[in-house]
């Protein structure tokens, strides 16, 4: 899995002209974490390497430098393979595939890392990831860190969020592929969904048939919950078995080329919308088109959630969810949306936007009534355009009649 090589030297070439002269950037791709005894948790890669690499591997550096004439260098660094790993675990990437993935021409082990950078001179600068999580950052030699005293340490991590925040045409072509993905997996939840089954069937069945669509993963934990659980936002213990009359509540994504999906649907485990579920589901879908058809170029992060506020207010109350005088905030208690690519959650230090052409968000209003007992969120993922919103996920089944149909 990667995009192209080019992708991610255009990405090294924008971040070096946003540094100044006589600066370093440092950046890990990650360590594995012990588990237990000699069992590690699954490795995940820092996404910001990622962004300007295309590589997953545990141990591997990026040093960049741009000297004080703004001559920019670059040099990966790799963790070398022993024969005994290699039976156990097998390889690791060599220079030269490396090489190949991120367009990166100077590769060396990672000896050869210290040495290069006690060897630096002239540079006042630098740049180190402080992205969390933090035991992803990197531990430096004695002699690195001789080197680095009364030089001055800055972050990287938001000139690289401000990257980040736009996508490119591959990124958004990553982004659809997790998207259909998603769906594919979610219509096969969808046909298998009955009462008496457990949510983490559900979960289950999702999670097999995105790797069976070919994406490489999850974009994050699967949340199926049903019934009055709905009204936790991040449920993730699926285990209740779905009753009649209850609503399963999905918030789930494929990860594809390293780009995560993330949608929420909320489906009748019998197959039909009655009752105060109907008039509920109704009101958020509602509310979902039009915040959607209010994701244009110019608009603020901050007026669209009031603006959902509001909506939901009106609209509850008219439909008799809610007496007049109760404080929305009781039943709607999320952000509208929030910026998605290689995090689920993306570029965690800007989230006020104005909303700008190649930004994709996520509409994701919901409500969670304790007295009803039911959780509702309908989300889908947003592209900003010049022409106004995209919705990358309009292929996926949301109105009721569609549903009911589906689902006979
Ligand atoms: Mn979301």
């Amino acid at each position: 899995m990667s995009l192209s090589p080019s992708f991610y030297k255009n990405n090294r070439q924008n971040l070096a002209e946003k540094l100044e002269k006589g600066c370093a950037v440092i950046l890990y791709s990650g360590r594995e974490i012990s588990q237990s005894l000699d069992a590690v948790y699954p490795f995940f890669y820092d996404n910001n390497f990622y962004y300007l690499t295309g590589l997953t591997e545990s141990e591997m550096i990026l040093l960049m430098v741009k000297d004080q004439e703004g001559k920019v260098s670059e040099k990966l660094y790799l963790e070398e393979n022993d024969p005994l790993t290699v039976k156990w675990v097998g390889a690791k990437m060599e220079p030269e595939e490396a090489s190949a993935v991120s367009a990166i021409q100077e590769v060396a082990y990672l000896p050869e890392f210290t040495e290069d950078l006690c060897s630096l001179e002239n540079i006042e600068i630098y740049y180190f990831d402080r992205t969390p999580p933090k035991h992803q950052s990197l531990a430096l030699e004695e002699e690195s860190a001789d080197h680095l005293r009364n030089k001055s340490a800055k972050d990287v991590g938001p000139l690289i969020a401000d990257m980040r925040l736009y996508k490119q045409k591959e990124e958004i072509d990553a982004l659809q592929q997790a998207i259909d993905i998603t769906q594919v997996a979610l219509e096969t939840l969808l046909k298998n969904l009955k009462p008496d089954k457990k949510e983490f069937e559900m979960a289950a069945l999702f999670e097999y048939s995105v790797r069976l669509a070919g994406a490489e993963g999850l974009a994050f934990p699967t949340i199926a919950v049903s019934g009055k659980h709905a009204t936790v936002l991040h449920y993730i213990q699926n285990n209740a078995t779905m009753a009649e009359n209850t609503l399963l509540l999905l918030d789930l994504g494929a990860r594809y080329d390293g780009y995560c999906a993330d949608i929420s649907r909320t489906y009748p485990v019998d197959g039909r919308y009655t009752g105060v579920r109907k008039t509920a589901y109704e009101v958020v879908l509602e509310v979902q088109k039009e915040m959607i058809q209010s994701y244009q170029p110019g608009a603020e992060m901050k007026e669209l959630q009031n603006k959902t506020r509001e909506l939901f207010s009106e609209k509850c109350f008219s439909a008799g969810l809610i007496p007049k005088d109760h404080d929305i905030e009781d039943c709607y208690y999320h952000g509208i949306g929030h910026s998605l690519g290689l995090d689920v959650h993306d570029t965690k230090d800007k989230r006020d936007y104005t909303l700008t052409p190649g930004m994709v968000l996520t509409c994701e209003p919901g409500i969670y009534i304790q007295e009803h007992g039911i959780g509702i969120r309908i989300e889908d993922d947003i592209l900003i355009t010049e022409e106004g919103p995209v919705n990358l996920s309009k292929n996926i089944v949301k109105e009721i009649e569609e549903i009911e149909a589906f689902m006979s």
